[in-house]
């Protein structure tokens, strides 16, 4: 018989959030808030917001980012489709792949977890290159240990500051 297994085991994760259209920090602080009422989650931590040159096309305007941390006992795939529905709700806009965005929220981290499939590679792929993603993780978390990577330290030490800015 089928069984629904529904965990009692805390898990922290980290998500990315990254907005550059349509009032970018309003856009960040509600999914924060919007974070932090999820089913099944506890104990957020945000980090402060940050702006950041856009990666990717040129031409577009710059980036409000932040991160966060929380616990939660949903599954990584079930984290996954509740960070996308919050996605939704922001009426979320992605002209072109790498272009400008109303919200995107990025998993990446779900405890020591290393996943790879068709919906999700965690860790992030690009977290070890990305100043908007390595410098508030190492605000809220300066301990943290990246599976199967560098620390997060030595990450730090190799990626350029940049414009990066904190707000
Ligand atoms: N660039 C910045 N600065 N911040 C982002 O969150 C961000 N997100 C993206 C791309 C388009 C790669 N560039 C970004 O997805």
């Amino acid at each position: 018989m089928a069984e629904t297994h529904v965990s009692n085991h805390w898990t922290r994760c980290f998500i990315g959030l990254g907005s550059n259209l349509e009032h970018p920090v309003t856009q960040v602080s509600t999914a924060l808030l919007e974070l932090d009422r999820l089913p099944q989650c506890r104990n957020l931590t945000p980090s402060s917001l940050y702006r950041s040159d856009p990666v990717g096309p040129p031409g577009q305007p710059d980036y409000i980012n932040a991160v966060a941390s929380l616990e939660t006992t949903l599954s990584p795939l079930d984290l996954l489709d509740a960070l996308q529905a919050l996605e939704q709700q922001h009426q979320r806009v992605r002209i072109q792949h790498w272009g400008p965005r109303t919200l995107d929220l990025d998993l990446l981290l779900y405890g020591d977890q290393l996943i790879n499939n068709e919906r999700l590679t965690v860790p992030h792929p690009y977290l070890q290159e990305r100043s908007f993603v390595l410098y508030p993780l190492a605000e809220i978390a300066p301990q943290l240990h990246i599976p199967n990577q560098k620390s997060l330290a030595e990450c730090l030490e190799n990626c350029q500051k940049g414009s990066l800015e904190r707000i």
